[in-house]
């Protein structure tokens, strides 16, 4: 089965396109930059982006929309986190925790998938926490700060696809369109 993954990003979409191997799953990659709409709700926000995309797009297709959300920071950058990386990156999210012991944080993962008639999401969730350099050569955006298990993402290369936000929120989406054709 061939399903479409609208997305400007490469490195999500080879992500996607490893696990989606696993179950038979083939993705084509419609690389696309689309508008997101604001909200303080990852679910919500991916499941409008869907919504608004199927006016240019006919689906079938998912998207994907990812946050970090730093516990001692009530959950920034988490919905902006896409703005956050842009602006300040890893250094200026590293200066923003100098000094802060609490270092706990999860990284999620919403897939919105538009079947012509309806939206249906699925969340991944991992946790881990903020480390206090950058570390690893691996990876894209915040991977080089966020840490599970004493590693960086951009730590474990392959690894960090076994277990990450992306891998949950997918596995859940794969296994569900499996069961539903
Ligand atoms: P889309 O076109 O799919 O929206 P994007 O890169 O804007 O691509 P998101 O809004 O979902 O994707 O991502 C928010 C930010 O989080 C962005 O800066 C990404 O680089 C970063 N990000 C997303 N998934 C990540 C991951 O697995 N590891 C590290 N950073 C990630």
């Amino acid at each position: 089965m061939r399903i479409r993954f609208v997305t400007s990003n490469r490195n999500k979409f080879q992500e996607a396109e490893k696990i989606g191997g696993a179950y038979g799953i083939e993705l084509e990659w419609i690389e696309r930059e689309y508008l997101e709409p604001q909200g303080s709700d990852l679910e919500k926000v991916a499941r409008m982006s869907a919504e608004m995309l199927a006016e240019k797009i006919n689906p079938p297709f998912f998207i994907e929309d990812s946050g970090l959300f730093i516990d001692a920071l009530n959950g920034f950058p988490g919905v902006y986190s896409s703005y956050v990386f842009k602006t300040i990156g890893n250094m200026g999210i590293l200066k923003l925790m100098e000094g802060v012991e609490r270092r706990e944080a999860s990284f999620v993962c919403v897939v919105a998938y538009h079947d012509g008639e309806q939206v249906k999401t699925f969340r991944g969730v991992v946790k881990g926490s903020i480390s206090s350099e950058i570390r690893g050569d691996y990876g894209f955006g915040y991977d080089p700060i966020f840490e599970v298990n004493g590693r960086t993402f951009a730590e474990m290369g392959e690894e960090k696809n076994m277990h990450s936000h992306r891998r949950i929120a997918l596995e859940r989406f794969f296994s569900w369109l499996a069961k539903s054709f």
